[in-house]
């Protein structure tokens, strides 16, 4: 694989230590307290016993897309990690490298007809409910390049830390493949950078470097790449100081309205996304950016 600023098919351009409920907490220490939590083989689940954090890493070579399954399966993962009163906290990462994730599965869009259209839809809506109103603490530790629906996953986390490399790109680059993000990711990025910033963004698809994405506050904290995960966990362990219920609910005050939006329109829009994508014309911007994405290769 190989990253260049800006990463990814240019669409137009190319084919035109403390205590949290007074409780104190132990400091993370890898190896013997860490429990192999994993359900699948697309996403890889450790949960550090000593301080209650787990991390999943996105393990689907080569680029973290997530199609149908890998939904469903992190959507299982989450959910175990929600029930387990032993985990406290969950990092989001990628197990591969320069990636965090090419975003959704272009595969899963192009050619599968309205009923797998659907159920996709669905799946992707059901991980955004997940996580954005995820009732334990998140952070992003993003290690490379995180595209369109790779980049939401990032969004809904409490924070996140971006390695400073400024070849790797993160943003909504949706229009550049001829699709348009759905009103609740609009709403998950206005929520984190503003409508203006929004407006450009969504409406060009820019994909920021690393910097860029610190300037306009997309990433919370540029470090080190070898630093990503160890600042995550840092930054976590403090977190968990916070009582945890206020911490919660302030959590919920500020994205409830955001998520009701999506709850009150579901059946709504996964219609809006299946007629939208099975277009014949839509399937033609999709076929040409996948043919765009093989001629870079050769
Ligand atoms: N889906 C499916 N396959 C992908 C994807 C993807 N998102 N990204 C890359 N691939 C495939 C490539 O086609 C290639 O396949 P093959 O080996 O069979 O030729 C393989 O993965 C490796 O890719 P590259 O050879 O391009 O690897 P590089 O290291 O050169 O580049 C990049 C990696 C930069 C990630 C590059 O592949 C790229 O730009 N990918 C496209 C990323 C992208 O545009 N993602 C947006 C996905 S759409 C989305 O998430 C929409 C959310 C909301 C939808 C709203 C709809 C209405």
């Amino acid at each position: 694989m190989s990253f260049r600023k800006n990463s990814g098919i240019g669409f137009l351009s190319t084919l035109s230590g403390g205590c949290r409920h007074g409780r104190p907490y132990a400091r993370s220490h890898l190896g013997s307290n860490n429990r192999n939590m994993s359900t699948s083989s697309k996403i890889k689940v450790e949960l550090d016993s000593s301080n209650g954090i787990a991390v999943m890493k996105f393990q689907n070579p080569p680029v973290n897309s997530m199609g149908l399954d890998f939904l469903t399966e992190f959507s299982i993962s989450l959910e175990k990690l929600e029930l387990d009163k032993s985990c406290r906290g969950v990092i989001l990462t990628s197990a591969q490298p320069r990636i965090f994730s090419a975003g959704l599965d272009i595969m899963d869009m192009y050619g599968t007809g309205p009923e797998h259209c659907g159920a996709f839809w669905k799946a992707f809506q059901d991980i955004w409910l997940k996580l954005y109103s995820y009732s334990k603490l998140t952070i992003a530790a993003i290690n490379g390049s995180g595209f369109a629906g790779g980049c939401l996953m990032a969004m809904c986390c409490d924070y996140r830390i971006m390695a400073d490399d400024p070849r790797y790109a993160i943003g909504l680059n949706e229009t550049q493949l001829g699709i348009v993000a759905p009103f609740w990711l609009k709403d998950t990025l206005v929520n984190i950078v503003g409508h203006r910033t929004t407006e450009l963004s969504l409406q060009m698809g820019i994909m920021y470097s690393a910097p860029e994405a610190l300037k306009i506050g997309l990433v919370d904290q540029l470090v080190p790449e070898d630093k990503v995960l160890s600042t995550a966990t840092n930054t976590l362990a403090k977190w968990l100081t916070i009582p945890g219920h206020a911490q919660e609910i302030s959590k919920s005050m500020m994205r409830k309205p955001t998520v009701d939006k999506l709850l009150a329109n579901r059946e709504a829009d996964v219609k809006n996304f299946v007629d939208f994508v099975t277009k014949d014309s839509n399937q033609k911007y999709l076929e040409m950016y996948l043919a765009a994405l093989k001629k870079k290769k050769a």
